[in-house]
């Protein structure tokens, strides 16, 4: 009777937790990685004729890859801005390479954190105002990563190369070796943390490759000792990035997390032009103009307990980082400083999405663009109204203005570009903040080695290898 009583009971409870709702699944674990000066024709899944990226053509075959992916600007900082926020980068302070981020902005960091996860940053920050080869963040520094969010931070000013010196909350660190490879050990150190905590995590890895000054092993040159120097080395940088991007894949499956975690790729801008062979594959224009060749950048999302394997054509930007993953986890809007630029691309993940109804402004310098699925509007000076517009569908190296034959088009995209920048204007103004905004509040780029935090340090950081070299070359710029 007894054994019959406790065989029901065993029967009754399987029963009825089979019955119970599914428990949520846990929260994904989120990765950002972003190469710096990566152009969107540099991988090997779109067949460059030299470079070869296994790790991020299997990569792009596990997960999400998207063909028609914009960095929010086509230089550095203001993308990596829009990334942060979720907004278009001249909105919060940042309209060109080295200014700081202001305080006011809200970041994808104080919201995950909010919401239980614990949050790092490894590699390049270029958000605190200072220029210059990357030097180490310091922890008073109000703008580093602990100013918008990041509990964790292995951090430098700028772009990074061999044998980093870098900053954390507990001092200057002496590095040796590959930058990639660095700041990837120094976020799965952050990540195998995490998981023992059984915490989720963001982790922000923003690479200095292959951005000057052309840095790489003779082991990582070799395969490119037919291309002119320069080139042998950026190429060089991307082999060691990607090898990075292999050790990081690994070790989330051998800590048995990949499947729920998220790991988003993209570059920060464009392809270089004197990069040899070519940078952003038959696109028109190259980093630092509103060219698809200057802001089209390759991009992978990876979460295999969320997306199964697939290509798309959606035109998507790393201002939808954001909004994508607040709307994943339900995070509240107030998360959020308004207007938002990017949308959520959550319903992208089960299927294709055939238009895009917010069409995705850009504005760099004098110049703009508008991407409205296949048509793109391009301001060469908005200023002074010089306009054009191109079909990428029948023209993707945007050779044709066809603004005089589709005239309707044209004027719709004209006037609310027009209307975008306004409101731009006004962000820029400050009225996106409660209260009253001093713009003067905000530091003025410079260069760190005229910055008197750095300068009372400089006596006791000789004594890092790594120190000299970003010494002389930052002096060398800042003349
Ligand atoms: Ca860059």
């Amino acid at each position: 009777m007894k054994f019959l009583t406790l065989l029901f009971l065993l029967f009754q409870s399987s029963w009825l937790l089979a019955q119970s709702p599914p428990q949520t699944s846990p929260k994904p674990n989120i990765i950002l990685i972003m190469t710096d000066d990566q152009g969107w024709g540099q991988t090997g899944y779109y067949k460059h004729p030299v470079l070869k990226t296994p790790n991020l053509d299997a990569m792009a075959a596990n997960g999400l890859r998207f063909d028609r992916f914009y960095a929010g600007a086509p230089v550095c900082s203001p993308t990596r801005a829009s990334v942060l926020t979720g907004r278009a980068n001249n909105r919060t302070g940042v309209p060109s390479h080295g200014h700081a981020l202001r305080l006011q902005e809200k970041t994808i960091a104080h919201a995950l954190k909010k919401a239980g996860y614990a949050t790092g940053h490894f590699g390049k920050w270029h958000l605190n105002g200072l220029r210059g080869p990357g030097a180490p963040i310091l922890d008073e520094d109000p703008y580093g990563p602990k100013g918008f969010g990041f509990e964790t931070w292995m951090t430098v000013t700028n772009f990074f190369d061999l044998d980093p010196l870098m900053g954390s909350a507990q001092g200057v660190h002496q590095f040796k070796g590959d930058s990639s490879e660095i700041i990837v050990n120094q976020a799965l150190s952050f990540i195998k943390k995490q998981k023992d905590a059984e915490k989720p995590f963001l982790a922000v890895i923003w690479d200095g490759s292959p951005h000057s000054p052309f840095e790489a092993s003779e082991e990582d040159i070799a395969p490119f000792k037919d291309l002119d120097k320069n080139s042998q080395k950026h190429y060089a940088e991307l082999v060691a990035f990607d090898r990075s991007i292999g050790v990081l894949r690994k070790t989330l499956r051998d800590l048995d997390i990949a499947d729920n975690t998220m790991v988003w790729f993209c570059s920060d801008n464009g392809g270089l032009p004197k990069i040899k062979p070519t940078t952003v594959g038959n696109l028109r224009g190259n980093k630092g103009t509103v060219y698809e060749g200057g802001l089209r950048v390759p991009a992978i999302l990876e979460w295999p307990a969320g997306i199964k394997p697939r290509i798309t054509k959606y035109p998507s930007s790393t201002m939808d980082i954001f909004p994508t993953i607040a709307d994943l986890l339900g995070l509240p809007q107030d998360n959020f400083l308004k207007p938002v630029d990017g949308e959520s691309l959550k319903a992208l993940f089960t299927k294709d999405l055939k238009r895009r109804e917010n069409a995705i402004p850009f504005r760099y310098q004098t110049k703009g663009a508008l991407v409205d699925n296949n048509y793109k509007l391009v301001a060469s000076n908005v200023q002074k109204n010089a306009f054009a517009l191109y079909d990428l569908a029948t023209d993707p190296g945007e050779t044709k203005d066809i603004s005089k034959e589709s005239t309707e088009q044209f004027q719709k995209m004209t006037a609310h570009y027009l209307k975008w920048y306004q409101s731009v204007e006004d962000s820029i103004a400050g009225k996106d903040y409660p209260g009253d905004f001093d713009p003067d509040s905000v530091p003025q780029p410079k260069f760190w080695t005229s910055d008197k935090r750095y300068q009372k340090r400089f006596e006791e950081w000789k004594k890092y290898p790594g120190f000299q070299k970003i010494y002389k070359e930052t002096k060398r710029r800042d003349r």
